[in-house]
């Protein structure tokens, strides 16, 4: 039987997905990129600095700005993300990851959170849920990230639990290459056609019960 559950965060536990993207497009407007969600997909689960370069490349500006520039952009759509995400609440926790989360805690199975995000334990906090996590990987204090094992592992570590007695739960490509790297079991949330084939899926976070991970765990 597994022993932790390594949790992703955006797209997994809530959709905080569609606030990263208005302010990239409201940074990239500024400097005269246009981005649309289908773009948009390319930046789920990737780091705030690696979405930026991607953002820059697309548009073509990858060489225009320097360091420091650079820096600034990245901290001004945070400092817009942040902001966006102070009304985030309790009801905005994707349906059914509660009642996963009690479940795995009254099994004596760890939780630990592997979100690219540096706004992860803020944001755990205001959907009440950091009491239910364990442990929560720093994404400043990993080498690489996703699709890098590294925050996997390091959630993993976390909880004192061997890579290979966890699932890892994602919602993007990126983090079930991750996921995979690892050597952790990966359950995605999403469609076959971005995740791959060959793992098992669930296409609404309600599906994701004990008895399903114990099915995939056991199969
Ligand atoms: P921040 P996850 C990721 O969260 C997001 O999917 C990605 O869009 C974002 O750039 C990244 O966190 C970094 O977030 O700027 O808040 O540090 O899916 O790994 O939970
Ligand atoms: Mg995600």
């Amino acid at each position: 039987m597994f022993k932790a559950v390594l949790f992703d965060l955006d797209g997994v536990i809530t959709d905080t997905a569609n606030y990263h993207f208005l302010a990239w497009e409201k940074l990239a407007r500024r400097i005269g990129i246009a981005i649309d969600r289908t773009f948009n997909e390319q930046l789920k689960g990737v780091s705030r600095e690696e979405s930026l370069r991607r953002i820059l490349k697309y548009g073509g500006l990858e060489k225009t700005f320097t360091t420091d520039e650079f820096a600034q952009m990245a901290a001004d759509k945070n400092k817009n993300y942040v902001e966006m995400i102070q009304a985030v609440s309790p009801q905005d926790v994707y349906p059914g990851i509660l009642s996963l989360l009690k479940a795995l805690r009254r099994h004596d199975i760890k939780i630990a959170l592997a979100s690219a995000s540096k706004n992860g334990p803020f944001l755990l906090e205001k959907m009440a849920l950091t009491q239910y996590f364990d442990a929560i990987a720093d994404p400043a204090k990993v080498a690489e990230s996703k699709p890098a094992p590294d925050i996997f592992l390091a959630a993993a570590a976390g909880v004192n639990v061997p890579i290979q007695e966890t699932i890892g739960i994602e919602d993007a490509a990126a983090g079930i290459a991750a996921i995979k790297a690892a050597h952790a079991l990966p359950i995605g949330v999403g469609d076959d056609d971005v995740l791959g084939a060959d793992i098992a899926i669930v296409s609404n976070t309600r599906e994701l019960t004990l008895d399903f991970l114990t099915e995939v765990w056991e199969n």
